[in-house]
C-alpha cells in the first residue's frame, strides 16, 4: 500500500505537480481513472500527480476513453454498483475494467502498468457475502435472459439431473422446481461461490440449496450421484430416449423388469410403429445432430418445399434456433405468405421426400425420421441412393398458417422451460391464453393479431428476449 501522506519533498510528485502540463503519456493503451469514493480528494490528487509523473494518462473525469478504473477500500459490488451508474449517463457503453488499488500500487512501482491479475479485478474480488443478484431476478424465465453458456453449469445440470429424475417418477411439481432453480442459475452474470448469494432468490427451495451447498464445499453432491448411477435413472433414461417412447411407457417396462433394448426388440408385438422405428435406428437418433447436418436438411426441406409450393418458407426452430450447435431433432416451421396456401402442404412434402429416398419413417403429421446423406465418399460416388452412407435424424414439420407464424415461432423455439413459463406468466399475470396458434384473452373473447415476436412480448407486457437468450 501506499503510504496515505507523505511530506512534501522536492522532487516529490507533489512539487511535480506544481509544475504545468502533465509529461506525453507513456502508456497510450491505458487511460486511468482514479474514483473518488472512498479514496478521498487529496489522495486522488496525489495519486493523480504520481502517475502523471511516471507517465501515466490520468484522467480528470469519467468518460468513455477510460481504460482503468482505479478503486480503494471499495468492494466489488459497490465497484460494480459504481460503474453502473458512472455508464448511465454516458451514451456508450466503455466497461473499463475496475481494479483495485494494489493494481496501481504494484504498476507505479514497476515503472509501468503491470498485467491485470485476478486478484486485483474488482469483479472476481472476494466471495461476495451479500445475495447478489435477488433484487434484480425476476420469477418467471421469460422475464430474463438466459444464454446458452453460462457460469454455473456444474451446478445447474445437477439439480437437471434431480429434476428428470423427478421427471421419471411422475412427479411434476418437483421437476418444475428443480428446472426452475437450474434455469435461475443460467441467468447470473457470474459464478455462485458462497450459498448466501443466493438468498432471496426465486424458486430456490431448501432441497436445491442444500444441493447447491454441497456442490460449493465438495464438488460433488452425493445424491446426484447416487441417481446417476442408480439403475432405474438409467434404464429410464435410455428407454426414454427410443424415439416414440414416454415417461409412462418407460416406466411400465421397467415395472415389467425390462432393462435392455435388445430386451425390448425381442417383443416387437408391444412396440408401436414408431418405437420399432426407434429401436431400428437407435444408434444414428441417439447421436447428437449438429449444425451443419441441421443446415444441410434444412436445404433438403426448402428444396422439397419449393418443389410443392414455390413461395412457401422454411424456418429453422427449435434448440438450433436458440444458438445450440447439438440437439435430438431439427426442428422446422413452414408457411406460405398467403393464408390457406398452406392447408394439405405436408402430405405433399413428405411424398416428395419419399419419392426422393429420403424419407425413413414419418409419423402423425409432423414427426419424421430422414436419412441424410453422410458427405465424404459414398454420397460422391452414389448421389441418387443415399442408403450406403446414411445417417437417420429426428426432423419436427410443422406448418403453420401465416397469420399464425408468429405464435408458432415462438412456440416452437423453446426452450421447453421458457414456453413453460411464458404460458405461466400469461395466464397468471395478465390472464390470458397463449399457445403455438395464438394468444387469446377470455374476458373479452378475442385473439391478439401479431406480425412478429416482437409483437407478442409487447402484448404481455415482457421486454423482448432474442432466440439465443431463451435458453432457460
Ligand atoms: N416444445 C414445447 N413443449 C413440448 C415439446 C416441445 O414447448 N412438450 C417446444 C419447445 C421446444 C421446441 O418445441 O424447445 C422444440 O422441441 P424439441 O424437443 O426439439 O426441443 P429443443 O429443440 O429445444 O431441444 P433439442 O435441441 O434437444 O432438439
Ligand atoms: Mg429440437
Amino acid at each position: 500500500m501506499l503510504p496515505k501522506r507523505r511530506r512534501v519533498r522536492a522532487g516529490s510528485p507533489h512539487s511535480a505537480a506544481a509544475s504545468s502540463a502533465p509529461p506525453a503519456a507513456r502508456f497510450p493503451s491505458v487511460a486511468i481513472y482514479l474514483a473518488e469514493p472512498r479514496m478521498g480528494r487529496s489522495r486522488r490528487a496525489f495519486l493523480t500527480r504520481l502517475a502523471r509523473s511516471k507517465g501515466f494518462r490520468v484522467l480528470d473525469a469519467y468518460s468513455s476513453e477510460v481504460t482503468h478504473v482505479v478503486m480503494e477500500q471499495t468492494s466489488a459490488q459497490e465497484a460494480i454498483c459504481w460503474r453502473k451508474n458512472m455508464d448511465a449517463l454516458l451514451s456508450s457503453c466503455p466497461q473499463p475494467a475496475l481494479l483495485d488499488i494494489s493494481w496501481f500500487t504494484e504498476s507505479m512501482a514497476a515503472g509501468q502498468p503491470v498485467p491485470e491479475e485476478g486478484r486485483h479485478r474488482l469483479e472476481v474480488a472476494e466471495p461476495r457475502k451479500e445475495p447478489l443478484c435477488s433484487v434484480t431476478m425476476p420469477a418467471y424465465a421469460c422475464q430474463r435472459p438466459t444464454p446458452l453458456t453460462h457460469h454455473n453449469t456444474i451446478l445447474s445440470e445437477a439439480l437437471e439431473t434431480l429434476a428428470e429424475a423427478a421427471g421419471f417418477e411422475g412427479n411434476e411439481g418437483r421437476l418444475l422446481a428443480f428446472s426452475r432453480a437450474a434455469s435461475l442459475l443460467k441467468s447470473l452474470s457470474c459464478p455462485v461461490t458462497s450459498l448466501s448469494q443466493l438468498q432471496g432468490l426465486p424458486h430456490f427451495g431448501e432441497h436445491s440449496s442444500r444441493v447447491v451447498q454441497e456442490l460449493l464445499e465438495r464438488g460433488t453432491c452425493e445424491e446426484v450421484e447416487q441417481v446417476r448411477c442408480s439403475e432405474r435413472y438409467q434404464t429410464m433414461k435410455l428407454f426414454t430416449q427410443v424415439f416414440g417412447v414416454g415417461v409412462k411407457t418407460a416406466d411400465r417396462w421397467y415395472q415389467e423388469g425390462l432393462r435392455t433394448l435388445d430386451e425390448l426388440r425381442e417383443q416387437p408385438q408391444r412396440l408401436t410403429q414408431q418405437q420399432k422405428a426407434g429401436l431400428q435406428y437407435y444408434q444414428d437418433l441417439s447421436t447428437p445432430v449438429g449444425r451443419a447436418e441441421a443446415e444441410a436438411l434444412q436445404r433438403l426441406v426448402e428444396a422439397a418445399v419449393r418443389q410443392t409450393l414455390p413461395e412457401a418458407t422454411v424456418t429453422l426452430t427449435g434448440g438450433f434456433r436458440r444458438g445450440k450447435l447439438q440437439g435430438h431433432d431439427v426442428d422446422f416451421l413452414i408457411t406460405h405468405p398467403e393464408e390457406g396456401q398452406e392447408v394439405g402442404l405436408l402430405p405433399r412434402v413428405m411424398s416428395y421426400l419419399q419419392s426422393q429416398n429420403y424419407t425413413m419413417d414419418a409419423f402423425e403429421r409432423s414427426f419424421c425420421i430422414l436419412c441424410l446423406p453422410q458427405p465424404p465418399r459414398a454420397a460422391l460416388e452414389e448421389p441418387l441412393h443415399p442408403c450406403p452412407t446414411q445417417k437417420a435424424v429426428r426432423v419436427d414439420l410443422v406448418v403453420t398458417p401465416n397469420s399464425q407464424f408468429p405464435f408458432a415461432l415462438l412456440g416452437w423455439t423453446g426452450s421447453q422451460l421458457f414456453e413453460r413459463e411464458l404460458r405461466r406468466f400469461s395466464r397468471r399475470e395478465k390472464g390470458l391464453w397463449l399457445n403455438s396458434h395464438g394468444l387469446f384473452d377470455p374476458g373479452r373473447k378475442t385473439f391478439f393479431h401479431a406480425t412478429s415476436e416482437e409483437d407478442i412480448f409487447r402484448f404481455l407486457g415482457l421486454k423482448y428476449i432474442p432466440p439465443e437468450q431463451r435458453n432457460a
